[in-house]
């Protein structure tokens, strides 16, 4: 069974699975697996299991807290139980139960961030963030007369995948490169992203290139909206653990004997955008200001945010 865990994390290393909230669904779904097609015989040794697979696939994807949540989620209340067969039932309840909050979520931001779409507004959105791409769809369903700018994303050009969904939908779509941001942003009415990490300070941690969003965002003063499930929130950032940047491989970037040996390239692909360029934090329980993110998390998590 210990297969299903490498597949996981190897499918989400290689971006097969990717998006914030998938990968967090695929790494919950597959500790579930696991637990149900286990046959061990001590409960030791399934604990001793369960925390090395949660540790292979959180490594898979370093930047996105939510795949930690998502794997931590499927763990919760492991130390109460008595019995192996307990401890595997809890574990698939658990996996179970976060991958239907999760998808519940999504949905629920998609209407609360509608609301602060109007008919005529122009959007713009960065890479493909199923939480920003539902708010955008139920915006058009309800009927609003949009029209989205969605960046292309390089490396890994998401930008097409977000494109292909919005003209699938019906919703008039125009797709510029990265670099076109600033130029595009003076005929823009709001910008909605979505987020791989948010830290206790509201600090949004998204796809590379976000932060130049809500930069030329501020300078034209167009509103920046950040739609975020609240399991999306890092609670080690409120004891000052900084998130981890992924880096990934420079293929990414140029092919093979593109560029001299002696080129260095730099391919972060994650970037931090400060509270101060953030309008408002759209989540499944409201909007708040990125200022409140702390209190959400101490009012979801209570207690169990200082045990560890
Ligand atoms: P949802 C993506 O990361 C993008 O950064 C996107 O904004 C974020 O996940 C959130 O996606 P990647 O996996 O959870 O493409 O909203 O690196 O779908």
């Amino acid at each position: 069974m210990a297969e299903i865990i490498e597949k996981t994390a190897e499918s989400i290393r290689d971006m097969t699975i990717r998006g914030a909230g998938r990968i967090a669904r695929a790494g919950a779904s597959a500790m579930g697996d696991f637990a149900a097609g286990y046959n061990g015989t001590s409960l030791d040794d399934f604990r001793r299991d369960i925390k090395k697979n949660a540790a292979i696939l959180t490594a898979s994807r370093p930047t996105a807290v939510s795949l930690w949540n998502g794997v931590r989620a499927t763990m919760r209340g492991l130390s109460f139980v008595s019995t192996l067969q307990e401890a595997k039932d809890l574990v698939v309840s658990n996996s179970e139960e976060f991958v239907e909050i999760s998808s519940r979520a999504v949905a629920t931001i998609a209407k609360i961030g509608a609301n602060r779409i109007k008919s005529g507004d122009v959007i713009m959105t960065h890479c493909n963030s199923s939480a920003a791409i539902g708010v955008i769809k139920e915006a058009h369903r309800q009927g609003k007369d949009i029209k989205v700018y969605a960046t292309e994303s390089r490396p890994w050009r998401q930008g097409i995948l977000t494109v292909n969904e919005l003209a699938e939908a019906g919703i008039d779509t125009t797709l510029i490169i990265d670099s076109a941001v600033r130029t595009v942003m003076k005929g823009v009415d709001k910008v909605f992203v979505g987020a791989d990490t948010i830290t206790s300070h509201g600090a949004l941690i998204n796809k590379i290139g976000t932060s130049q969003l809500a930069l030329a965002a501020h300078e034209a003063r167009v509103q920046f909206y950040v739609c975020s499930e609240t399991y999306k929130f890092s609670s080690a950032t409120i004891f000052g653990d900084m998130v981890t940047i992924e880096e990934r491989s420079i293929e990414e970037v140029v092919k093979k004997g593109e560029v001299p040996d002696s080129v260095k390239i730099f391919n972060p692909v994650f970037d931090s955008t400060p509270a101060a360029y953030i309008d408002a934090i759209i989540t499944d329980v409201g909007m708040i200001h990125p200022g409140s993110v702390y209190d959400v998390m101490v009012r979801q998590l209570g207690d169990s945010l200082f045990e560890e």
